[in-house]
């Protein structure tokens, strides 16, 4: 731990000292102009944010430290006896900027374990929510409980000095990620499997753990949870749980504080909640037209419908991107691997041969091609996990490893409060001498 501590710290000493000298000679060099529609819509395409962990492009996708997703499913350590890489590679990755051999994976790994003790009133004030909260609900109240916990909170409360922000960001970041997976399996068991915890495996790595204590051991489950938690955990900055996080802790909210107010943005319809509408959509279309696999007119006809009555079809779409989301394909290799005859599974893809031309047709969706939500449930009801409103919380646990490390950097970078200026609309007929 030490190790990977003063890693991240030599690291970070010396991208400062960089920016540092960036902005003394390039501090005024203007990188854009912002236009009246982008600051009624949005933001898009502004560019307002440093965030060190990942960089999305609108054709090829996200890329992790520059690294693809097919990159880093082909040079991240495997499980043994496995093929999907092991995400707590991936944050290693976005912490320090390397890819880790399989020794420093499986230090990590016997590190997380050693933090995932969750104190037992976590689960107390959890169970004390009615049965039919939302998951990513009781996930999040979970989370809030575990605030107490952090070492940032209690050390600023001492007075810390700004220079240790950094390091106990780093020790909540470890003990946060370490102990989701406990959080996250309680909200599934206690919800849909009569409250029946079930102990964690000390042998396993975290997502393979993760996935025995949500009850599924069979071992392509876990090789799904791996390469789930990998595709999930960053989506660069600016996407809402990302710049959420990044700002409540730009006001030095503790990371608990932080991410808790991320995942309430990714428990968004428009955001990570899109993952168990998918499910919803195609479940639902399943049952309107009492089949289990709509053919491509039928499917057409029902994306028709969902379209007159002024809703989005969930899982197309995006803000960035221009082209399939790489996470998408990702899914789908893992898919035509493993089910390649399940039904629900042959439904997605058929919805990706029909849904991007009819969104075309409309003319105003800037990006007819599908995202990672319209994937990923049709895999997790494959091995029985139909309870399709859970699923943002599995997108929340991966979600951690990227918001997470970026916080780290953020405090280590001594990243200032985030307060953006705004105006309003009477202001802006005043500069446009309207009135
Ligand atoms: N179905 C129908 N209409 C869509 C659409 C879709 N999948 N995607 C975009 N549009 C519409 C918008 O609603 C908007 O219509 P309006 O002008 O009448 O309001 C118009 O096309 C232009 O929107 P855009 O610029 O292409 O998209 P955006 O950047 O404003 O929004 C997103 C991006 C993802 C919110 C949007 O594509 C959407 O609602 N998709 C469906 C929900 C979804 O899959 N969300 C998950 C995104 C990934 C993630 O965060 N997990």
């Amino acid at each position: 731990m030490e190790m990977l501590k003063q890693k991240f710290k030599a690291q970070a000493d010396k991208l400062g000292e960089e920016i540092k000298a960036i902005l003394k000679e390039h501090g005024d060099t203007v990188i854009g102009q912002t236009t009246l529609a982008q600051v009624y819509q949005g933001m898009r395409g502004m560019t307002a944010l440093i965030t060190e962990t990942s960089l999305l492009d609108a054709q090829d996708g996200i890329r992790f430290r520059r690294h693809s997703i097919d990159e880093l499913r082909d040079k991240l350590p495997k499980a043994n006896g496995g093929s999907e890489p092991l995400p707590e590679g991936l944050f290693y990755l976005m912490l320090v900027g390397e890819i880790p051999t399989q020794e420093e994976v499986e230090n990590l790994t016997s590190i997380l374990q050693r933090r995932s003790h969750v104190p037992s009133y976590v689960f107390e004030t959890m169970s004390a929510l009615p049965k039919e909260t939302h998951p990513m609900t009781m996930f999040v109240v979970g989370v809030m409980a575990l605030q107490g916990e952090s070492t940032f909170a209690k050390k600023y409360a001492e007075g810390m000095n700004k220079k240790e922000y950094w390091a106990a960001t780093f020790e909540d970041t470890l003990d946060l990620i370490a102990r989701l997976p406990h959080i996250a399996a309680y909200v599934y068991r206690r919800k849909y499997k009569q409250g029946k915890a079930l102990q964690p495996d000390g042998l396993l790595d975290w997502a393979g753990n993760f996935a025995h204590m949500l009850g599924y051991d069979d071992d392509q489950f876990k090789e799904l949870m791996r390469l789930y938690m990998v595709i999930h955990a960053d989506h660069e900055g600016g996407n809402v749980s990302a710049h959420t996080t990044h700002l409540v802790g730009s006001a030095l909210s503790d990371p608990y504080l932080s991410y808790a107010a991320g995942m309430n943005g990714l428990a968004g319809p428009l955001h990570g909640l899109a993952n168990q509408e998918v499910i919803k959509w195609i479940f639902e279309m399943q049952e309107q037209l009492q089949t289990k696999e709509p053919t491509a007119e039928q499917i057409k006809e029902y994306v028709e419908k969902t379209l007159s009555e002024g809703k989005v079809v969930p899982g197309y779409g995006h803000a960035v991107l221009r082209k399939t989301d790489p996470r998408f394909t990702a899914q789908m290799d893992f898919g035509k691997k493993h089910m390649s005859d399940d039904p629900l599974v042959n439904t997605v893809w058929r919805i990706y041969e029909t849904v991007p031309p009819i969104l075309q047709s409309l003319g105003k969706v800037k990006n007819p091609w599908p995202n990672v939500d319209a994937h990923s449930g049709a895999l997790l009801v494959h091995y029985g996990m139909v309870e399709y409103e859970y699923y943002t919380v599995l997108f929340a646990v991966s979600r951690a490893l990227g918001v997470l490390s970026s916080l780290c950097w953020d405090r280590a970078l001594s990243m200032p409060l985030e307060r953006p200026k705004s105006v309003t609309t009477a202001a802006v007929k005043r500069w446009l001498n309207k009135e």
